[in-house]
């Protein structure tokens, strides 16, 4: 599973975002995306908003590990500098982080995919002329505790957005088995509280990647 393969069918569709806070007590993160790697999970965004540089590398190092023969691509979230680093498969960045196309001339040669959270449709549209960016996140679909946002932009909004962009985009945001129901036009999901804080990781992952059409 790979973002820069040509065919669609073959980039991650079910992203999990990692942040280990998120996890319940008592419980090992990295068995808990084991689990849902052998239920059909296709990538790992690290996303630990406190983590050092030596903490970074040290999650990429153990995520490798663990998951290495598996065809997990792993991502790392807003530090281009570390993904280009530990030269890991993705590096998914916000509107205020370093610039697509910077980050995709620092990358020069190597095979690095370049995500891109977009928010409203200009910036859908502007992710989806910048020849440095991959993929989009779209969002946030619902209100989400996970990252403070007390109101979603809806389905419509985010279809609409992935049509302008014209590329592969995980929605991402509140999102839940329930709630995919009503998400049939996304591409992908980007998930982080209901797979890290179910009873049974492995349960969601399977029906989030159940067919939606
Ligand atoms: N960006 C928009 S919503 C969000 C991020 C990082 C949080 C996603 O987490 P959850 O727990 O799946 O709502
Ligand atoms: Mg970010």
């Amino acid at each position: 599973m790979r973002w820069l393969e040509p065919d669609p069918d073959s980039r991650p569709r079910l992203l999990l975002l990692l942040t280990r806070a998120l996890v319940p007590a008592g419980r090992d993160p990295f068995s808990l995306v084991e689990r849902c790697v052998a239920a059909g999970l296709d990538a790992v965004q690290i996303r630990e908003k406190e983590a050092s540089a030596a903490e970074h590398l040290e999650l990429v190092h153990e995520l490798r590990e663990r998951l290495s023969g598996s065809g997990v691509a792993i991502a790392v979230n807003d530090r281009a500098d570390l993904a280009l680093a530990a030269g890991v498969d993705a590096v998914h960045l916000g509107q205020d982080d370093a610039p697509a196309a910077l980050v995709r001339s620092l990358a020069g040669e190597r095979r690095l995919a370049i995500g891109l959270s977009t928010h409203d449709v200009e910036q859908a549209r502007e992710a989806g002329a910048n020849a440095a960016v991959d993929y989009l996140g779209i969002g946030p679909l619902f209100p989400t505790a996970t990252k403070g946002y007390a109101r979603g932009i809806g389905a419509e909004l985010a279809a609409e957005m992935q049509r302008v962009a014209g590329k592969p985009a995980y929605w991402i945001g509140g999102i839940d088995p329930t709630r995919a129901r009503e998400l049939r036009d996304a591409f992908g999901f980007a998930v982080s509280s209901a797979i890290l804080a179910a009873d049974d990781p492995a349960a969601v992952v399977r029906a989030l990647r159940a067919p939606r059409r």
